[in-house]
């Protein structure tokens, strides 16, 4: 079994001396992140994205990076418009056990493991944005989903009591809730539009007294299949040619992707080229590995531009809310401004009316005389 150091000496003499050696440094960065002080619980990185986009293919890829051995843990389909996944299946600790990893991986992650991200790969849905699919994700991001629970299920409780009754229905906890989300795209699938627009529709969301986002996530997209692009060498994929796309065609999409979801500045940090792991694969791929902990790495980095953590229950408790005095105050001015109106209105119809009656009097009056 190789240790660091075996590698270190045998990559020396092969030409995949700087792979080899970056993913060890990438293993040692996510051993290092597993110990931010910042953090109460281990990231939670959602994985959403249409049937057949490669997102179980993603986590068994992620499992053979950080074991340094690959197990199918997720169950893959054929890139059918059904779905293969049927839960909002969690893999805690990214899925991986210390009984299951190679001595070196060992070595370097064993003190970690239970700061690991936990990844939800969640049933692909169609490209749809629709009530009740948003009403999922809010769940979802928001901590009420424990994991393994079936999308089914939830789809249930909707159909029985109603879009809208999932919060009153299911409990919230810290550690379920969602920090990172991840659109998983296949660069040989048409672009999801409306689920696209559904998931930035509910990002959007924000409290209405803090005015805070109510879902503050960090967003990534992930393009998969990217060995399907022509002339790949680095990551042996043994596709027919008429899979294959051309680089540009590729690009193209990766535009379209960026314009989107309004990175084009940021694509390199927001936006991953994925190849996974798959029949026609060889089972050990140093860049395919490399990657894999490339986005663990970013999966457990802080949140950008935000104060990170959750915030504690005495920081949660001085958050800038809009006290409800004011609000009584604003709703009281409201009202107050609502009553005048329909006064002065009431007012004008009447002195109308007596002016219109008075006109008619004298009209009759005159008539008479
Ligand atoms: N060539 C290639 N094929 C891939 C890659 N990732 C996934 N696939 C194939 O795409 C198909 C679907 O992969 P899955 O991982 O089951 O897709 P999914 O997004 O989990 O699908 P659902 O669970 O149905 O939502 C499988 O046949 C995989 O072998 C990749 O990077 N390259
Ligand atoms: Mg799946």
């Amino acid at each position: 079994m190789a240790s660091v150091q075996d590698v270190f000496n045998e990559s020396n003499t092969t030409d995949t001396k700087p792979v080899k050696e970056r993913n060890i440094e990438a293993l040692i960065n996510i051993a290092k992140l597993c110990h931010r002080p910042d953090r109460t619980y281990p990231e939670v990185v959602f994985l959403l994205g249409t049937p057949g986009v490669g997102k179980s293919a993603m986590v068994n890829t992620i499992v053979k990076a950080l074991c340094g051995k690959y197990y199918s843990k997720a169950v893959t389909g054929k890139g059918h418009a059904s779905t293969k996944t049927l839960t909002l299946q969690s893999f805690v600790q990214c899925g991986i056990k210390e009984y299951e990893m190679e001595p070196m991986e060992k070595d370097i992650l064993k003190k970690g493991l239970s700061k690991l991200p936990t990844i939800i790969d969640a049933a692909g849905k169609g490209d749809v944005d629709s009530e009740d699919l948003k009403e999922i994700l809010r769940v979802s991001f928001g901590g009420f989903v424990s994991p393994g629970t079936s999308i089914q299920f939830l789809e249930d409780l909707q159909t029985k009591h109603g879009i809208g009754s999932l919060e009153d229905l299911l409990e919230c906890s810290d550690e379920n809730k969602v920090t990172k989300v991840v659109f998983v795209i296949s660069c040989k699938q048409s672009f999801p539009e409306k689920l696209v627009e559904c998931l930035h529709s509910v990002l959007q969301e924000y409290d209405d007294r803090s005015g805070k986002l109510k879902y503050p996530v960090d967003v990534f997209i992930v393009i998969t299949k990217y060995d399907l692009v022509k002339d790949q060498s680095l990551y042996e994929a043994y596709s027919k040619e008429d899979e294959c796309i051309t680089e540009e065609c590729f690009e193209e999409f990766e535009t379209k992707v960026a314009n989107h979801f309004s990175i084009e500045g940021a694509k390199e940090n927001n936006c991953i080229r994925w190849v996974s792991y798959v029949d026609g694969h060889g089972s050990d791929n140093p860049h395919i590995d490399n990657i894999a902990l490339g986005f663990v790495e970013k999966m457990m980095q802080p949140r950008r531009g935000h104060d990170y953590g959750r915030p504690s229950k005495e920081a949660a408790a001085n958050m800038p809310v809009v006290p409800m005095n004011k609000i009584l105050k604003l709703k009281a001015k409201k009202k107050m401004a609502e009553m005048s109106r329909e006064v002065d209105w009431k007012c004008g119809f009447i002195c109308a009316l007596v002016v219109v009656l008075l006109a008619v009097f004298y009209k009759l009056l005159t008539k008479g005389i």
